[in-house]
């Protein structure tokens, strides 16, 4: 496929003003007649209309009304002549529905009819010029069999619907506002609605709906407090209101990502809207409150203002993403109460974090490294990425850091008064925010919409005991990526604390300073290499660096067991302290690793007795804090990377762990049990996650009392984050009772695809524990053809073979190449059907070159033969091109 690049971009000689869309659905052939004013641009050169189309049959095209004169095809797209300023261009094309396995465009689910247009699906409906700088407005008319699709929506007010002959009805729909085409969604489905009204803060009332199959009606409750708690945050937080009289979300089964923003009408994955406290998870509830807040603010960042192309995609998902974010912390802190805020917010954060290096730092390090506004792309669908998001949430952080709240939301305001029904670009977003905020700087920050790649920052400091001062050199640096050989110096917010002997932060004052100020400090890091002196200090402080995260580096701070014990137990930043735990344990576990003989030390595990049992601190906090770093985040510290190694270090981690403190961690589950109703609460789910790690380190060990806990937990339970919690542990044990658990949770929510999406994932994600214990890949290989699995739903796949590919490299990469022998069969097979699909999965090796060269000479094999593959998708060739290129 053709490579696109950023540079590239020309405005269209001829844009859309108006869209008037008629649909005659049915599941095979859909006919789709559009009708739109094509207005010539007077901003850029002169050329014909451009309309691209894709899997669409072409029934008719005529301009005003006669066939055109002039019809070309070119480089995919139809280019036609036209003389004056505006046209009315009608296109009918025929599409089926159900041989569109993509799930991009309109497809059938469960017999009803979905969209999806993001980024380019809308050329799989019409001939359009499908590209985000064309904004217009839509009137949509859908023409159903009554009984099959009682519901019949698109985006904006239903304007008018009625009966029509052979048992079949219409219903009208206008959008008041001009939109992207990626925009559109139409649904068309037997499906029921949980409404509620509410007023907007101006004073509208505005009707509210989640639509969802009726037998799923008892799980939307969550999902439409979650919305009605969007909008009051946004109204609060940033004096946005929803600007509609109706605002829907459709929840369908068969979804390639978690949701999507469609104007008006969100439809989303069902996982993330139905919840209810036997099937749902706490972490199922905190993620169907962040999607739907992300859903809902998107409507103005990212829908009332959009991407003027897709290289902007950060624009708005960065952004959205830190709203959400920030979002979220707000909703935890407020349920926490006063005395709880502070950790909750920073166990939020903890979460965004160990996010972010689990996916983004990998990503970053590999052939697919990308700036967050990337430089070119051969699939677009490929760029919904971790650096796009994630990091991309992380610029915008930085810059709420570096701005200040109030700088921070005068430059939203001032962003919104300009660009509003826009289509617009990061460049603008930088300089608005810069003008905001009297001309702030921001020239060297756009360095981070520039450059690829995981900055290293180099802490070193020395104490003076003769004058009280303590030197701080901070350098930075940043690794070529693919493309990208020389990078430049960052603008880098370091927050710092000086933590003195007793524990307590030391109050700091820079030298030239009058008097000491707060205990944490802003650095702006913007050389190479900087010196920051701190005086009046006086004895020798513990650095604590890049406190809450402050921006999305590495740190590298030479720092010996006894110091990170000593943060471990008094950092004030609790971020920092779980950091300090994180590098602790990824010191021993490299160790390990690297010595089969090794053991586990024994102030390592003092250091974790003390954090589990520091009453003072909140247990979700210490959740986080006594979870070993994710296998992915340690796989790219170690080089070459010995999965296999790994594991072992892990495993002979977890059962250390789990038997020298099984005293304290079976108090732990006396101690925290909660009893009566479950209640999506943090607290609660605070106690309920370290009784679950709890049950897993006992578990793992093969303690007896742990193993019986969690049986009588797993029999007991009375919701799923206690039943999962307590399989799961079950699961990656040795005990007995593990075949019988999984199929007594099977057997209980058989009927349920998303519980059973869980029952897959836990599966392919088992690590091996004893000698007799069957491989992973022999356990997916019989899921495969479990008839609850499917290869056309991208939920099974995730669950399954997203789970043995991307979280149990142990197994995955077993040293006889059964792994990467089964990724090729699964990856051509996903392709054929669904190459979004494909290519996600196609990314699980994109990283083989950090691999040992035993593992190496395994799988390069294995990607030259998907890249051979015959007929393979621009999405996976992209990938794996990339992998061996
Ligand atoms: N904007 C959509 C993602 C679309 C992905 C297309 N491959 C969901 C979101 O970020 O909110
Ligand atoms: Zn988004």
């Amino acid at each position: 496929a053709p490579t696109i690049q950023r540079a590239d971009y020309r405005p269209l000689s001829w844009t859309v003003e108006t869209v008037d869309l008629h649909f005659r659905l049915d599941a095979e052939a859909t006919l789709v007649t559009n009708r739109m004013r094509c207005v010539r641009n007077r901003d850029a050169a002169e050329g014909p209309i451009r309309l691209w189309g894709e899997a669409l049959e072409r029934v008719s095209l005529t301009v005003d009304g006669a066939a055109p004169t002039a019809v070309r095809e070119a480089d995919g797209a139809l280019e036609i002549d036209a003389s004056g300023d505006a046209v009315l261009v009608e296109v009918v094309t025929r599409v089926n529905p159900r041989a569109n396995t993509t799930l991009s465009g309109l497809y059938l689910s469960n017999g009803g009819f979905f969209t999806q247009c993001e980024a380019e699906g809308f050329r799989r409906i019409t001939c359009f010029p499908d590209r985000p700088d064309v904004m217009a407005r839509y009137t949509v008319t859908l023409e159903a069999d009554r009984a099959a699709c009682p519901v019949l929506l698109s985006n904006g007010n239903l304007v008018e619907e009625g009966l029509l002959p052979e048992g079949r009805h219409y219903a009208k729909w206008e959008d008041p506002f001009p939109k992207p085409s990626y925009l559109f969604a139409l649904v068309a489905a037997k499906l029921v609605a949980l409404e509620r009204r509410v007023t907007t803060m101006s004073g509208r009332e505005v009707l509210l709906q989640v639509w969802v199959e009726a037998g799923n009606l008892d799980r939307v409750e969550h999902a439409m407090d979650s919305l009605v708690h969007s909008m009051r945050w946004d109204e609060e937080s940033f004096g946005l209101e929803l600007d509609l009289d109706r605002f829907m979300i459709v929840a369908v089964a068969d979804f390639n990502m978690g949701a999507m923003e469609n104007k008006g009408l969100n439809i989303f994955n069902t996982k993330f809207i139905l919840a209810k406290p036997d099937t749902a998870t706490d972490l199922d509830y905190e993620n169907v409150e962040s999607v739907v807040a992300h859903e809902y603010f998107h409507n103005w960042t990212g829908n009332r203002v959009t991407c003027r192309d897709w290289f902007q995609l950060t624009l708005k998902e960065g952004l959205t993403v830190f709203r959400d974010q920030q979002f979220s912390a707000d909703m935890l802190a407020r349920a926490a109460g006063p005395e709880g805020a502070a950790s909750a917010r920073a166990v939020k954060r903890i979460d965004d974090v160990r996010v972010l290096r689990a996916a983004q730092f990998p990503e970053d390090g590999g052939p697919m490294a990308h700036p967050i506004r990337p430089d070119s792309y051969q699939e677009i669908n490929n760029f919904y990425t971790a650096t796009v998001y994630e990091k991309g949430a992380e610029v915008i952080r930085m810059l709420h850091t570096l701005l200040g709240q109030e700088g921070f939301r005068n430059g939203m305001d001032l962003y919104f008064s300009y660009f509003d029904g826009q289509a617009v670009t990061c460049d603008d977003f930088v300089e608005v925010m810069s003008e905001a905020n009297n001309g702030f700087d921001l020239d060297q920050f756009m360095r981070w919409y520039e450059q690829a790649g995981t900055p290293r920052v180099k802490a070193s400091g020395v104490w003076n005991a003769a004058d009280g001062s303590y030197t701080l050199t901070l350098a930075q640096s940043t690794p070529a990526t693919p493309g990208q050989h020389v990078k430049q110096p960052l603008v880098i917010p370091v927050a710092v604390g000086l933590i003195g002997a007793d524990g307590r932060d030391v109050a700091l004052r820079l030298e030239g300073e009058a008097q000491a100020g707060a205990c944490t400090r802003v650095l702006k890091l913007t050389e190479d290499v900087q010196v920051f002196r701190f005086v009046g200090v006086s004895a020798e402080p513990v650095p604590s660096l890049l406190r809450g995260f402050s921006a999305p580096v590495i740190l590298e701070l030479d720092e010996d067991d006894a110091r990170l014990a000593f943060r471990m137990a008094h950092d004030a930043d609790p971020c920092n302290r779980w950091d300090a735990a994180q590098r602790y344990a990824e010191r021993v576990a490299l160790a390990l690793a690297a010595d089969p003989a090794a053991v586990v030390p024994e102030a390592f595990v003092a250091a974790f007795r003390t954090l589990l049992n520091d009453g003072a601190l909140d247990p979700a906090f210490r959740a986080q804090a006594l979870a070993l770093p994710g296998e992915a985040y340690l796989l790219e510290r170690m080089s070459p990377a010995d999965p296999a190694a790994l594991r072992s270090a892990l495993v002979r981690m977890m059962r250390a762990l789990g038997a020298t403190l099984a005293a304290d961690w079976l108090e732990v589950v006396e101690r925290l049990q909660l009893a009566g109703a479950y209640r999506y609460h943090p607290g609660d789910a605070g106690r309920r996650a370290l009784v679950n790690l709890a049950l897993r380190y006992l578990a793992a060990a093969g303690m007896a009392d742990g193993l019986a806990l969690a049986e009588a937990r797993f029999a007991d339970a009375t919701n799923m984050t206690e039943r999962f919690g307590a399989l799961a542990a079950l699961v990656q044990s040795t005990s007995p009772a593990r075949a019988a658990a999984l199929q007594a949770f099977h057997d209980r929510h058989r009927d349920d695809a998303l519980v059973l999406d869980k029952w897959f994932a836990l599966q392919a994600g088992a690590w091996r524990w004893g000698d007799a214990a069957e491989p992973a890949l022999a356990r997916v290989r019989v899921l495969l053809s479990d008839p609850a699995f499917s290869l056309s739903n991208p939920n099974k796949v995730y669950a399954l073979l997203g789970t043995f590919f991307r979280a149990n490299p142990g197994e995955f990469h077993a040293a006889d190449g059964s792994g990467h022998a089964f990724w090729v069969e699964q990856v051509i097979a996903l392709d054929a059907r669904n190459p979004q699909v494909a290519a996600r999965m196609a990314r699980a090796l994109e990283n083989w070159r950090h691999f040992t060269p035993a593992l190496q000479a395994s799988i390069r094999p294995q990607l030259e033969r998907v890249l051979a593959a015959p007929g393979l998708s621009a999405d996976v060739a992209e990938i794996v091109g990339k992998a061996l290129g």
